[in-house]
């Protein structure tokens, strides 16, 4: 694939091809751990991904054979949080998590190594993950000061199950990609060599699919499980359809034309 460079970042890589953003975690001597420097990056890639109408899918990635992404990285993880280059500390990973969320197009983890701690956390949050035979997944918050008791907990439980979930957490045990397949957190397994290829294969159908159909389905999907938040974005994607109707139109333009709006031709459907 002839990848083009989108925005030149300082820890990740933001490309296009295709139809398709691919942001790739660009730390390999940490294992792509991320700083809150990488995280604030991959937000702007994300935001960019959000308002970019030639983009339709988004593949989150690490760089190299080895990590699709370790989690925070130890060496700046002061008290109260991860420092950035600012001193303040702070978690901003969760802010990434929920842009992943609520982006309307879907996103796909393209695992190509360990995803361990926040960085597995990550693929939890896509809205799909493939991963190459190489990858390993876990959890190590409680082994080294940390949790994550939002999606990392919660949603991740709604893929593998509650007794899974509570294993993972408690005992920071490895797994490989066959087994988180089995687990329901993987949707495909290929060898390394073939992950990028599967991976955009998939994103390939997925353009093909109507992207309202695809933005309904994912609001929809969060919402079962997000609350107020996930049913105020599904509503929000009420609203936009509903403004593309003329019975919506009738009411804007009967104020702007100082009448009383007549809303008695429109249907009301069974
Ligand atoms: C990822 C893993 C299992 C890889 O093991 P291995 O044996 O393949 O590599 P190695 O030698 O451990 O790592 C290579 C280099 O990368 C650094 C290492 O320190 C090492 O550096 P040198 O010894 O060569 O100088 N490295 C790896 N991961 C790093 C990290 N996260 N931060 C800084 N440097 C890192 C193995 O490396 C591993 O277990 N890594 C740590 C995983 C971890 O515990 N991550 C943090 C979890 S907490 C978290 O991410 C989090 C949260 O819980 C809640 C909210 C937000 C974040």
């Amino acid at each position: 694939y002839k990848w083009e460079t989108i925005k030149e970042f300082e820890d990740i890589r933001f490309e296009y091809c295709e139809g398709v953003g691919k942001i790739t975690i660009n730390r390999p001597r940490y294992r792509n751990a991320f700083t809150p420097q990488t995280v604030q990056e991959m937000i702007e890639a994300m935001d960019h991904c959000r308002y970019d109408e030639n983009i339709g899918v988004v593949i989150l990635t690490g760089e190299g054979d080895k990590a699709f992404c370790s989690g925070g990285d130890q060496n700046v993880k002061g008290v109260g949080g991860y420092v950035g280059k600012d001193g303040v500390p702070r978690l901003n990973v969760l802010d990434l998590q929920k842009k992943i969320r609520s982006l309307p197009k879907p996103v796909v983890a393209m695992v190509n190594g360990f995803a361990i701690g926040g960085g597995h956390v990550l693929h939890v949050v896509c809205d799909l993950s493939i991963a190459s035979e190489n990858a390993i997944f876990g959890q190590t918050g409680p082994k080294v000061g940390s949790f994550d008791g939002g999606f990392g907990s919660s949603y991740l439980a709604r893929h593998v199950g509650q007794k899974k979930a509570r294993e993972i957490w408690f005992l920071c045990k490895q797994y490989s990609a066959q087994e988180a397949c089995e687990m329901g957190m993987v949707n495909k397994v290929v060898p390394f060599e073939e992950l990028e290829n599967e991976t955009m294969e998939w994103c390939k159908i997925m353009l093909e699919r109507s992207p309202l159909a695809l933005r309904m389905v994912k609001a929809g999907l969060n919402a079962e499980l997000d609350g107020q938040a996930g049913i105020q974005e599904l509503a929000g994607n009420a609203t936009l359809l509903y403004y593309f109707t003329e019975e919506a139109q009738e009411g804007k333009k009967a104020f702007l034309e100082k009448r009383k709006p007549d809303f008695s031709k429109y249907p009301k459907f069974p």
